[in-house]
């Protein structure tokens, strides 16, 4: 008899799965390979149990790395990026991320273990009570919760649809601590489970939208293009590539559109945006938004004579949302529909097009010029101590001559002079802080960055930046990954000359004097580099590259080097008094 009922017990075990395994099974089922997270009550068991079942679980040092991880995993990938967390404060340190996926329109589920619903609901304290679902609902494109077993294959499904489709975005996966125990027979959850079909299924354009767009277009005298990283997101590069030369109209890429096409493209007109968006008339946005980015689309930098004023320009917009076009100024040709297709369209209707008006074309030119050479210039001086051009240009060689490496870029003045020094070569490769110039995506886009592409990685950081995720260094180094962060340590954030008139404390921008960054990547295994100079970079960067060793290169430079927010320095309210 002592042999027969753990015989019996083994096979009632067998016939029953439960809530653990039918959450990574949904997610297998739908091609997700990886977790990004951080493990705890309720859900330690299932990062063990998904590794052991031969998911990739990246254990990250705070949940908001990992929340950024899996976000940008998200755009890279256009596969929801998963980001695991335990209840109440986990879940809020992966929620900024979450709300970050949404406003960038990258698709992620945050995945929450959560406390027992009757305590919650009658707020009778319990162990991390929160009512989660309600607070990510505002900022989540979508939010579920699963309650049962049987529905495990439901939630994950609709979850995954709602991140990918149309405008991607960040959903909330609510999974209470008591499903994850729940068992069912093992077929009827086998039977649960949802492959989901088509997830982001291509939307094609009014053949109308598109010949109203190409009329708009073909009249303009000074044409524009400008693409946004929802281009890039959308992986159509070819078409993209194939749009913008057989039309020779100028284009500007956002900064994580760069290297959509090489920013060394003839028809590239960065180097002459300020003269460029004021003077345009006829502007195809291509999955960029009229946002603060591009000044409402409005004011002085489109040549409106007031700071709220029209400049005049008349908008094409390609996009995805069908409420994006109008959301600042008139859109005269919307176009909406998936960029993919939207591009293809395009092409299939400029017959024989004519080419821009060559005065056009030839001020952009003129203009590009004298830019770049004043550019130059500068970057040919090699002052001590280093400042950011100095710096930068060393880290523009590296990156042309490794044009395949993810980069990653944070700061304010790291931020800015990075994005018009450093000339990206390929799509996808710039990752960055963002619609919302976020601070503290690095080391969760490096990890990320690495994992997904399995390229190496550059970061450029301002040292503030670094400040808010520094401590992934050991993440980085736990899964030996082959970053390189460069920090720009200039003492500070902007920079690390601020004075307290008041004497005492130290200004609240200002950092400990000459830290030594490097040191915190040694401490995990890392290779850490001190550099002084330009030569002292080079040889570190070069080094990282070839030996895909992590490592962090502390790069001093001038801490008077840096203006107040970078080139953003009109929101402040207090300069804008003065
Ligand atoms: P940027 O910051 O580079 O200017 P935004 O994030 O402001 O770019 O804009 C991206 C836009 O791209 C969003 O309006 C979004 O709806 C759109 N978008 C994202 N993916 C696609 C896609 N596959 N097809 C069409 N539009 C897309
Ligand atoms: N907090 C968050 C989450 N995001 C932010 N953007 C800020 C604060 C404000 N902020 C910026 O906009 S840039 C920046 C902060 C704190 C840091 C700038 O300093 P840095 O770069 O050292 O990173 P530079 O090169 O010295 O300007």
């Amino acid at each position: 008899m002592g042999t027969v009922e753990p015989q019996v017990a083994a096979d009632a075990q067998a016939a029953v799965t439960d809530g653990f395994q039918l959450v990574i099974d949904a997610l297998k089922l739908n091609g997700i390979d990886t977790i990004y997270g951080l493990p705890g009550i309720p859900i330690t068991d299932l990062t063990r149990r998904a590794q052991a079942e031969g998911l990739r679980v990246l254990s990250f040092r705070h949940e908001q790395s990992a929340g950024y991880a899996a976000s940008i995993a998200g755009f890279l990938t256009q596969k929801p990026g998963i980001c695991l967390t335990v209840s109440a404060p986990g879940f809020l340190n992966g929620l900024n991320a979450l709300a970050h996926a949404t406003t960038n329109c990258f698709p992620m589920i945050l995945v929450s273990g959560s406390s027992e619903r009757e305590i919650v609901d009658l707020q009778q304290g319990d162990y991390e009570e929160m009512d989660q679902l309600a607070i990510a609902k505002p900022l989540a494109k979508a939010a579920f919760r699963v309650l049962h077993a049987a529905d495990i294959g439901v939630g994950v499904a609709r979850a995954i649809r709602a991140a990918v489709s149309g405008r991607p975005g960040g959903v909330y996966l609510d999974l209470p601590a008591k499903l994850f125990a729940q068992t069912i027979d093992v077929a009827a959850g086998r039977s649960s489970l949802i492959k989901v079909v088509d997830p982001a299924p291509r939307q094609i354009p009014a053949p109308e939208a598109l010949e109203r767009a190409l009329d708009l277009l073909r009249g303009a005298k000074k044409p524009l293009i400008i693409l946004g990283k929802g281009a890039a997101y959308a992986q159509a590069d070819a078409d993209i590539k194939s749009l913008v030369e057989k039309t020779g109209i100028p284009y500007l890429p956002m900064s994580m559109a760069k290297g959509l096409l090489p920013d060394t493209h003839e028809q590239c007109a960065s180097a002459a945006r300020s003269f460029v968006l004021p003077a345009a008339d006829v502007v195809m946005l291509i999955g960029a938004r009229l946002n603060w980015l591009l000044s409402h689309g409005k004011g002085k930098t489109w040549g409106g004579k007031g700071h709220k004023d029209w400049g005049g320009q008349k908008f094409i917009q390609v996009d995805i949302s069908p409420t994006e076009a109008d959301s600042n100024v008139r859109v005269d040709a919307p176009v909406v529909g998936d960029i993919g297709s939207c591009v293809c369209g395009l092409l299939a209707g400029l017959g024989n097009w004519p080419q821009p008006p060559a005065d056009w074309l030839n001020a952009i030119h003129e203009k590009k010029s004298a830019n770049v050479a004043k550019m130059a210039e500068t970057l040919a001086k090699n002052p001590s101590p280093m400042n950011f051009h100095s710096a930068l240009a060393v880290v523009r060689d590296i990156v042309r001559a490794n044009p395949d490496a993810m980069f990653v870029n944070e700061g304010a003045n790291a931020l800015d002079f990075t994005r018009s020094i450093v000339d990206m070569y390929k799509p996808r490769k710039r990752i960055d802080v963002g619609t919302w110039g976020i601070m503290g995506v690095g080391m969760g886009y490096c990890v990320a960055a690495a994992v997904v592409t399995r390229q190496p990685v550059i970061a450029v950081e301002g040292d503030s930046a670094f400040g808010f995720s520094g401590m992934e260094v050991e993440t980085i180094c736990r899964y030996n990954l082959p970053v390189c962060v460069v920090i720009l340590n200039n003492n500070g954030v902007y920079k690390g000359t601020d004075i307290n008139p008041r004497g005492g404390d130290v200004a609240p921008t200002v950092f400990v004097k000459d830290a030594r960054y490097e040191k915190l990547m040694e401490a995990f295994g890392g290779v850490g580099v001190y550099a002084r100079t330009p030569a002292e970079l080079r040889q570190g960067m070069e080094q990282a590259l070839r030996s895909r060793k992590p490592t962090l290169i502390n790069a001093v430079i001038d801490e008077t080097a840096g203006t107040e927010s970078g080139r953003i320095t009109s929101l402040n309210p207090s300069a804008k008094k003065k």
